[in-house]
């Protein structure tokens, strides 16, 4: 008898497959079990999904009376994103973070310096960024919780570095790899959860031939990948890096809001999604706002000084917004 599984019991599926950790594992199990057809042709199947429950249920008793695993996988996110830096060995990456934030990885002139993840928040104008550094890709360094942090992370900085001869073939090795391992950038349109966003750092812009290799880049992958030239040794770039991640990755944008007689508080931006409207701003400042919201005014690029806009204003980054009500 064919089982004629449903699109529930095959997501439930995908997920047990992409599964990290136990807790995953056992959730996707438990999904799986609930959506499956129950008729004579899936029985076996049935006992099976059962027998790995419990399996699973022994080992994590088990597992709970030793020292805990850390959890690499599951940074919890803050500020406005969750950003991993991806790239080849010694290409810059903890150099970044360390130049862009207070944390202070381990930098060194030889490759897989960076064994653990580690984040720091790298403060953009009046946002900040969560920044994840990583163990470089590579084969040697290939483990599930790596692609895990990828899967599950709101985009990320691909760092390459300008500075070697061979930033090409790096290059296309990496997202060439991240394929394999079921991590494809896409930067337009939809994405499901293996399609994620990201930008390109051409690190080390500081070393004589960088230019051309970052032309030669933008050539080859620039298609695929917004290249944005940069340095963590002198700094140049970095500050236009972080505002393509705040914009381009993430996909965000800064609204202030005035209230009755008062200035904005340029220092406490609201961070929105793109394409935010006034309505959608109420809902974010305040659910009473919100319903009693007659209209808004809004001060910024696309509109007047204090123009009446209506609730469906498509909002821009930077605009100032009085709601009526
Ligand atoms: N000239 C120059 N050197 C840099 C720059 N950024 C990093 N470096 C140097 O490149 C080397 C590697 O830097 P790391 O930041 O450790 O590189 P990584 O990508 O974290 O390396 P792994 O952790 O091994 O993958 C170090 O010697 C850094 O000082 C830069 O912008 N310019
Ligand atoms: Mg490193």
């Amino acid at each position: 008898m064919p089982a004629n599984l449903g699109p529930q019991y095959l997501a439930a599926e995908e997920r047990y497959r992409q599964a990290v950790t136990d807790e995953e594992k056992l959730a996707a199990l438990e999904e799986m079990l609930a959506t499956i057809p129950k008729h004579k042709g899936t029985e076996k199947m049935q006992a099976d999904i059962k027998r790995r429950m419990a399996r699973l249920r022994e080992a994590m008793k088990a597992g709970s009376k030793g020292p805990k695993r850390k959890d690499f996988y599951r940074i919890e996110k803050e500020g406005a994103g969750q950003i991993v830096l991806v790239g080849p060995p010694n290409s810059g990456k903890s150099s970044v973070l360390k130049a862009t934030s207070r944390a202070e990885p381990e930098v060194a002139d030889y490759p897989f310096t960076t064994r653990m993840p580690l984040c720091g928040m790298a403060q953009w104008e009046n946002v900040q960024l969560q920044l994840i550094d990583m163990p470089p890709i590579a084969p040697e360094t290939s483990q599930s919780w790596v692609w895990a942090m990828l899967r599950m992370s709101d985009g990320l900085l691909i760092v390459l570095d300008a500075g070697d001869d061979d930033v090409l073939d790096h290059a296309e090795n990496l997202l060439a790899f991240m394929e394999e391992n079921n991590v494809f950038i896409k930067n337009e349109g939809e994405r499901n959860f293996k399609e994620k966003k990201a930008i390109c750092a051409a690190n080390k812009c500081d070393l004589p031939g960088a230019g051309e290799r970052i032309e030669l880049l933008r050539e080859i992958i620039g298609d695929k990948l917004d290249i944005v030239p940069c340095s963590a040794l002198t700094g140049e770039g970095l500050d236009l890096v972080l505002s393509k991640v705040f914009f381009d990755v993430l996909e965000k944008i800064r609204v202030y809001t005035r209230p009755p007689g008062k200035k904005p508080d340029f220092s406490q931006p609201f961070i929105l999604p793109r394409g935010t409207t006034v309505i959608d701003a109420a809902r974010e400042v305040h659910k009473e706002i919100a319903e009693t919201l007659k209209y808004a005014r809004v001060w910024g690029k696309d509109v007047f000084d204090g123009q009446m806009v209506p609730r469906d204003h498509v909002l821009k980054d930077g605009d100032v917004i009085a709601f009526y009500t």
